[in-house]
């Protein structure tokens, strides 16, 4: 499915939108660093953060170590950032608030 990368316009917002997430070196990605207190928090973020990305048919790419859980967001049928790791990114901002 073709989905539009972001415009120059969006990209120039990222930074305010998404304060937390930092361009990923090399590629067209997002990426922010989650620390809990212990692997039960750590999982059930993870388990929350799975329903959501379910429910938007959207996946992060994630990495989890006991407490710490990376996420990297791109949308692989753009080739690159879309608004879909926007929505994705607040969403996930919003349930680790
Ligand atoms: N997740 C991400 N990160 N990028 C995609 O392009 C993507 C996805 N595409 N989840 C979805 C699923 C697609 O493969 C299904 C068929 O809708």
């Amino acid at each position: 499915m073709a989905i539009a990368k972001l415009d120059d316009a969006e990209r120039a917002t990222l930074a305010a939108r998404l304060p937390d997430w930092k361009l990923v070196p090399g590629r067209d990605a997002i990426a922010r660093r989650f620390t809990f207190g212990d692997f039960n928090a750590a999982f059930g973020f993870m388990t929350r953060v799975a329903l959501l990305a379910e429910k938007q048919d959207h996946h992060p790419e994630w990495f989890n170590v006991w407490n710490r859980v990376d996420i990297t967001l791109s949308t692989h049928d753009a080739g690159g950032l879309s608004q879909r790791d926007v929505a994705l990114a607040e969403a996930i901002d919003a349930l680790a608030r």
